[in-house]
């Protein structure tokens, strides 16, 4: 792919996260969407530099601050919203809400409330690739907080063991809630400890989306030609509250400086930069906005409008379904 078409494809699924939780903030309050919200806002620049370098057919996994790598991934609003709205024509016909995006045909395979329970599945996910003679990588997004979880550690042991084709994205915002890694952890540095693993690890604290996609490639690479899985430990600042459309400035558990300085690179400013740089216009940069924009409100529109699901829906595809 040439750099323009790559930052072009890169500005497209950052711009549409952004768009999205920025339609998400402007009606949330009225209290129809009713599933707890944990924005993506700050994260767009990893969602889409790493969706973009992973290869065709590989599988993903998530956690329950998804919606940027749904879009990134699917680049569609229409089932994202229905869900918001628990509507029938949503992601898993209104069923689950924010925290339970999934799109098994673009590869997403699954996310999850429980922090760190699909860090074993993206493993076994990778096992199963490897039994089946499939080359096919598999990603597994998660935060700092997920790294706490005895389960990541196991996960990880047994990806290195097996030399298991597995990438592990960290995003580390650096606060789980409102609990800053300092004070959660006995030791210092994290990326050190992986590194005694068979594990190959790549970090970076940019939110430049180009080079994390760069970075992303890198790591690819060496599962490849290693066969053992990477580490990507990715820092960024989450924008919003932990779980919510508001800032949290005034809880005092972080200083509203940070975010300040973290905004001066703001991923979507960073792409635009770099489009100006690339001879895109301003017009054309301005009607590529629009375009999305009127992607996400018409999903929203339709969403408003999409019928609940049947009462007799309520059971069906749920364990509770299968065991009565
Ligand atoms: C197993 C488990 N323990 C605790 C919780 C409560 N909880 C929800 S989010 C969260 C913090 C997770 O932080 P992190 O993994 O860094 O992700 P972030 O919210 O920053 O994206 C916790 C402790 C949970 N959902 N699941």
């Amino acid at each position: 792919m040439n750099r323009k078409k790559l930052i072009l494809n890169l500005f497209k699924k950052a711009y549409l996260i952004r768009a999205t939780e920025k339609l998400i903030i402007k009606h949330y309050d009225n209290n129809e969407m009713k599933t707890p919200m944990h924005m993506s806002m700050g994260e767009e620049g990893i969602v889409s530099g790493v969706c973009t370098a992973l290869p065709k057919n590989s599988r993903t996994f998530g956690t329950y601050r998804s919606h940027g790598l749904y879009l990134a991934i699917t680049q569609e609003s229409d089932k994202f919203f229905a869900e918001m709205y628990g509507k029938v024509t949503g992601v898993l016909k209104g069923k689950g809400g924010s925290m339970h995006l999934l799109s098994p045909a673009h590869g997403l395979l699954g996310i999850s409330a429980v922090v760190g329970s699909t860090i074993p599945l993206a493993v076994g996910n990778a096992f199963a690739n490897v039994y089946l003679k499939k080359k096919d990588i598999t990603a597994v997004f998660f935060g700092d907080g997920a790294v706490d979880e005895g389960v990541f550690w196991e996960s990880l042991n047994i990806a290195c063991l097996k030399g298991l084709p597995v990438l592990f994205v960290c995003e580390d915002n650096r606060y789980a809630v409102h609990t800053p890694w300092q004070v959660r952890r006995g030791y210092k540095n994290l990326v050190n400890i992986i590194k005694q693993y068979n594990c190959s690890v790549f970090e970076t604290d940019t939110t430049d989306a180009e080079q994390i996609y760069k970075l992303t490639s890198r790591a690819v690479s060496s599962i490849q030609k290693k066969h053992q899985p990477a580490f990507l430990h990715l820092k960024y600042y989450r924008y919003l509250e932990h779980v919510g459309i508001h800032e949290d400035f005034n809880t005092g558990y972080r200083d509203k400086l940070e975010f300040m300085n973290w905004q001066k690179k703001d991923p979507i400013k960073l792409l635009r930069n770099k489009l100006k740089e690339l001879k895109v216009s301003d017009m054309e940069i301005i009607k590529l906005e629009e375009g999305i924009s009127k992607q996400v409100t018409e999903s929203f529109q339709n969403a408003k409008s999409a019928s609940f699901p049947d009462s007799s829906e309520l059971l069906k595809n749920t364990f509770y379904e299968k065991t009565n």
